[in-house]
């Protein structure tokens, strides 16, 4: 087994090393045609990506390649949310979770699940329960059910997502509102119990400030007290390019590994557009009305600002490989720039650029630096 990793392992650089010979800065659009970041990244960590529907299906043909070339870890961006998955008591969708699994494993590429309890894209019928027993039966429902199907399959999941507020204190989620904060520690032993195999992970948003990070170790250590299993930390990495400062990120990366957990780099864009009223992270609550001041690229990328986004990401990959033994996977919240929530938050209807690849599909500076923080080249 050993000798096999080995080999493969040098198999990997053997083609990496030909990628890097044979691509010079200006011919980065014109890559190997199976050679990707997932190979350049390899001995680190994972190269992830969300997949909306139409990619998961197969219909955004003009991306197929792209997507088995550059990403060795899966996500749904919406197809495994409870609304979608499991709408009704008695109703699970695995029609589009199924074929995410098929895609992937066409591709030889992981699947990381998001998510199993979340108060968002939440079903109706889980919203409006009250009572304690029911709320409990349900998510062993829920996630016996789902967790089951892909066990042994599936690389990790998103076991809860979003449960700590700004200022550390635990969401009042429904969740919460019914069975108390104890809620956290029976998802994790469903999770562990419905799938061995899986690594079970806490995400969230804004995870690198201090009032928060303080509030998520906290209950994580609570969960690890209560002797359940908790494999790793998901920081979603919805950034933007000034903030948060590389010192934040690296401090919040050591302070949630110290916990003896994995981190995961999550949900990863840099969002470039002015931001309205400062709004941080992912809390759809927070928008703000369209207009053309703060929608100043509706007809292209300024060279200035594609660089500027080149040197954030190149920064933030040093950032990651100088800690690649504690990062598992690097996720990207989408493909290319048509493709990503940004153009619609926090304010509908703009004109975003915050992935590696431009709606065309192109590779943009960005990229090149990514990978060069790796090659050299
Ligand atoms: O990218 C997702 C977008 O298509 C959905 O409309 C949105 C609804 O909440 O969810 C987005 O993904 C979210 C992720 O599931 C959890 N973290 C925040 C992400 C951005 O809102």
């Amino acid at each position: 087994m050993n000798w096999f990793r080995t080999q493969s392992h040098g198999l990997i650089w053997l083609i990496v090393a030909f990628a890097i010979i044979s691509c010079s800065e200006d011919k980065v659009g014109e890559l190997p045609a199976d050679v990707g970041l997932k190979d350049y990244y390899a001995p680190e960590f994972l190269i992830g990506a969300a997949l909306n529907r139409r990619q998961i299906t197969g219909e955004s043909t003009e991306q197929m390649d792209l997507i088995a070339r550059e990403y060795n870890s899966y996500t749904a961006e919406n197809d495994m949310k409870s609304m979608h998955i499991h709408p009704s008591r008695d109703e699970y969708n695995f029609d589009v979770p199924d074929k995410l699994f098929e895609l992937a494993e066409k591709n030889g590429a992981k699947v990381h699940g998001h998510t199993l309890i979340w108060h968002s894209q939440l079903s109706r019928f889980i919203r409006e329960i009250e009572d304690p027993d029911e709320m409990r039966q349900t998510l062993t429902d829920h996630i016996n059910t789902i967790a089951g199907r892909y066990a042994g399959r599936i690389d990790s999941w998103d076991v809860v997502n979003e449960a700590v507020e700004g200022d550390g204190s635990l969401r009042e989620s429904v969740f919460y509102k019914v069975l108390g904060e104890d809620y956290l520690t029976l998802a994790f032993d469903l999770a562990a119990a419905a799938d061995p195999t899986a690594d079970l992970y806490y995400n969230d948003y804004s995870m690198t400030g201090e009032a928060k990070r303080n509030g998520v170790i906290r209950m994580v250590k609570k969960i690890q007290e209560n002797g359940a299993k908790i494999d790793g930390i998901g920081m979603q990495a919805h950034w933007h390019l000034e903030t948060p400062t590389l010192e934040e990120i690296e401090t919040s990366i050591l302070e949630y590994a110290a916990l003896g957990v994995k981190i995961a780099i999550t949900e990863l864009d840099i969002d470039v557009l002015p931001n309205p009223r400062n709004v941080s992270g992912a809390d759809i609550g927070q928008r703000a009305e369209l207009s053309d001041e703060i929608n100043p690229y509706k007809e292209g990328l300024p060279e200035s600002v594609n660089e500027a986004l080149a040197r954030r990401y190149e920064d933030i990959f040093r950032l990651f490989k100088k800690h690649e033994d504690l990062i598992s996977r690097v996720t990207f919240w989408g493909v290319n720039d048509g493709n990503s929530w940004k153009n619609n938050f926090p304010v509908r209807g703009r004109t975003n650029y915050p992935l590696l690849f431009d709606r065309n599909n192109k590779p943009k500076k960005a990229y090149h630096q990514v990978l060069q923080v790796k090659s050299g080249v």
